[in-house]
């Protein structure tokens, strides 16, 4: 006991104050940063949040962050709601509600989400605060004044009937790319194309449903085309080597077609509303993605005034390096819209702006609207707040993200190879390191550090030791680059080699060799100490190397090493001596847990399920878009109708579909062949009314799976004013397969 006081360390518990400073700092190219500010895309709060985002702005710059933290830099990470803009009062309108008490429930949704993730924000701040609405009238004051903003009249689409200006997102029409009836005229959701409301065929208003006029409006326009040659140097030379290839690489297609002025004011309700004395700004408020951008400025003036901080060098000061946390779609606007507005006002430029690809789900793109998705608060509610071992499915979550991170192209999220990584990686790899190590220890040293006999140590010890510490300048290099995937297999790779030197060593058959005494001789003794001595140092290594990855799972090491936190500082990294001889430690705790089959298969149906019942309902809301059944659709000309082919068929076989309730699968005749039909009449029929019936089939319909199903067509029905549905059929007995027209 004594001898474990007398080696106590400044991070062993109790705590000692006294901080010890190796100044071994890693030599970088570039010159150290006084600061860092780090920033991660401030997300609509519009709805849940999705695990896509999660992957792509908010776990990366956590995880860089907490090596930053870890390295004791001065570092701030802000983010915070985005509460403007048509994604807000497009929701409103849907939830019939106001845009107000829209952002008041999802900025609580996505905060307390982000919480429970583990994304250690400095600040999560709004846009709705007054001090952002302060922030970014200065702003546009300050640009305007200096004259860097143009002034001008336009025509934007007007809807006559609502007497309101219409924002790109309210105006729907045709996608002149792939045809999607229902494209946005920024974008059109099927394709991605981003549009302007111009190129939509047959705009109409979401708001009267409506074709909009044209209408002459004034606005302010930031001149971007005047700053192409600056916007040029600064990524396609100065940062070519430095940003990812993905990010340099958009940049580059939007400089070579070409800037155009682009207007950062609206004619809205909702929003910051232009600085009072702005000539002509009354009605007016400043385009979203103005003013989201200078939410991260106004989020740091209110972190610095809760800390008593002063605000401004983070933001004026050239040795702040600033990090821009992203995913794709954010590109343009963080790297040529901001940076010319930043450049304008006086402030520094992002450092580096890295930008990841999409993640996709079980092989489509994960979508919100389409319920094609896992929400943070699903994921929460089913693996972190359900689970007693919460922390360690954020944990493995955090893991399995990072591993497949869309750091240089798209990537792809599966329950099945969640639960390989975090089965066959985590519990098998990682936790099994440790678990075997304090076993053992507990096992065949007492519970206690054994002591390092350097005479003894073999080339395997050695070789080992510095492993442990070159892991720290990979790691490193992986970190300080936004390598988090690379840096995390770097992690995980040294756990292995863990495993394989204790393999190697296999203490447990080294204590076989018994004394006179019943204990492991002296030498047996001597070689199972080293071996531990050596594992638990990796342990403690281990705890400091996935920190900033896995805060839950390094917070629960230092509990079984019984330190404190600061033995997670980063000048401890790669050190030999971290846990003193002599010393006790806890019990191993469970780290993490396995993923059942059984989780997966859930999961992958509730998935499916969600889809279908989004799918349902979208179609249920576009045929009541179509209006009452006494209103008559737009006209079509012959040749629009010839396009369908009705063809007669019989009924020969109808059955219930499994698991839903309005859905028969109906084997139809059509006389040159048998189809499979999937209609959605059970409510109305039972099966074995309804075969031998005549009905009127829609023959060339794209085939389309429903429950798994695929269906080849489309029964005709009529609906009656009580919504009880009646075939349509001829009135005799005709060969199936007759043309109907
Ligand atoms: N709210 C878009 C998005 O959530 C936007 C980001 C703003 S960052 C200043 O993807
Ligand atoms: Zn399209």
């Amino acid at each position: 006991m004594l001898k474990a006081a007398v080696n106590w360390k400044p991070w062993h518990l109790p705590v000692n104050l006294h901080n010890p400073r190796s100044g071994n700092l890693h030599q970088y190219m570039e010159q150290e940063p006084k600061r860092y500010l780090v920033t991660s895309a401030l997300p609509y709060a519009n709805g849940p949040k999705h695990l896509g985002h999660l992957a792509g702005a908010y776990l990366p710059a956590d995880i860089y962050v907490r090596y930053l933290r870890a390295k004791k830099k001065d570092v701030v990470y802000i983010c915070g709601s985005d509460e403007h803009g048509a994604a807000i009062t497009i929701q409103a309108m849907k939830e019939n509600t106001s845009p107000k008490a829209i952002v008041d429930k999802y900025h609580a949704l996505l905060k307390s989400n982000m919480a429970d993730l583990g994304i250690s924000f400095d600040i999560y701040h709004r846009t709705s605060s007054p001090i952002h609405h302060q922030t970014a009238q200065e702003f546009f004051k300050k640009l305007n004044d200096a004259g860097q903003l143009e002034k001008k009249e336009s025509e934007q689409f007007y809807d006559e009937s609502a007497k309101t200006f219409l924002a790109d997102r309210y105006i729907t029409g045709t996608c002149p790319v792939c045809g999607n009836p229902s494209a946005y005229g920024d974008q059109c959701e099927k394709c991605g194309t981003s549009l302007s409301p111009e190129q939509l065929i047959n705009p109409k208003s979401t708001l009267s449903g409506n074709p909009p006029i044209k209408k002459a409006t004034t606005h302010w326009y930031l001149p971007l085309d005047k700053h192409e040659g600056f916007l040029r140097k600064w990524i396609l030379e100065d940062h070519i080597n430095d940003w990812r290839p993905t990010v340099t690489g958009q940049c580059k297609s939007w400089l070579d077609q070409g800037l155009q002025p682009r207007a950062v004011t609206r004619d809205l309700e909702w929003g910051v509303k232009l600085p009072e004395g702005t000539e002509g700004g009354e009605g007016k408020v400043l385009y979203v993605w103005f003013d989201a951008p200078i939410g991260y400025i106004s989020a740091t003036r209110q972190w610095a005034a809760d800390n008593n901080k002063p605000w401004q060098p983070y933001w004026e000061d050239k040795g702040t390096k600033l990090v821009h946390f992203i995913g794709k779609d954010n590109i343009v606007f963080h790297c040529i819209i901001f940076p010319v507005m930043l450049k304008l006002h006086g402030n520094i430029l992002p450092d580096n702006v890295p930008g990841n690809e999409f993640m996709n789900l079980e092989g489509e793109k994960m979508s919100t609207s389409r319920g094609w998705s896992i929400e943070l608060d699903e994921y929460i509610a089913d693996f972190v707040h359900k689970d007693n071992g919460g922390d360690m499915m954020v944990d493995a979550l955090r893991y399995y993200l990072t591993s497949i991170a869309p750091e240089t192209k798209d990537s792809e999220f599966t329950w099945k190879g969640f639960q390989e990584a975090l089965n066959s990686e985590l519990v098998a790899i990682f936790g099994n390191f440790i678990n075997r190590s304090f076993v053992l220890m507990h096992k065949l040293c007492q519970g206690k550090v054994p002591p390092l006999h350097p005479g003894i140590m073999d080339d395997k010890d050695k070789q080992f030791l510095d492993e442990i510490s070159a892991t720290k300048t990979k790691l490193e290099d992986g970190l300080e680059h936004y390598r988090f995937r690379e840096g995390l297999t770097t992690v995980m790779d040294l756990a292995r080699k863990g495993n394989k030197y204790m393999q190697e060593k296999e203490p447990w058959i080294v204590a076989r060799q018994i004394g006179e005494n019943g204990q492991p001789t002296p030498e047996a003794q001597a070689k199972i100490d080293n071996c531990l001595h050596i594992c638990l140092q990796l342990c403690a290594n281990l705890a400091i190397y996935i920190n900033p990855f896995l805060p839950f799972t390094a917070k629960k090491m230092l509990h079984m090493m019984k330190v404190v936190d600061k033995m997670l500082e980063w000048e401890n990294a790669g050190k030999h001596k971290l846990l003193s001889v002599g010393y006790s430690l806890r019990a191993p705790e469970l780290l993490f847990r396995k993923m059942e089959d059984a989780e997966v298969t859930e999961q992958v149906k509730k998935l499916k399920m969600k889809a279908e019942k989004i799918a349902e309902g979208k179609e249920k809301e576009s045929v009541a878009a179509q209006g009452p059944s006494v209103a008559v659709k737009p006209e079509i000309v012959f040749d629009d109708f010839a396009k369908i082919d009705l063809k007669t068929g019989i009924i020969k076989a109808a059955e219930k579909v499994e698991k839903a309730d309005k859905l028969l699968k109906l084997t139809v005749d059509l006389g040159f062949e048998t189809r499979t039909i999937v209609s959605g009449i059970a409510m109305h029929f039972k099966p074995e009314d309804i075969v031998g019936r005549q009905v009127v089939v829609v023959a060339n319909l794209a085939p389309r799976k429903m429950r798994g199903i695929e269906s080849n067509g489309m029964i005709l029905m009529a609906e009656d004013p009580e919504g009880k549905l009646h075939f349509v059929s001829p009135a005799e007995a005709i060969a199936a397969g007759s043309g109907v027209s």
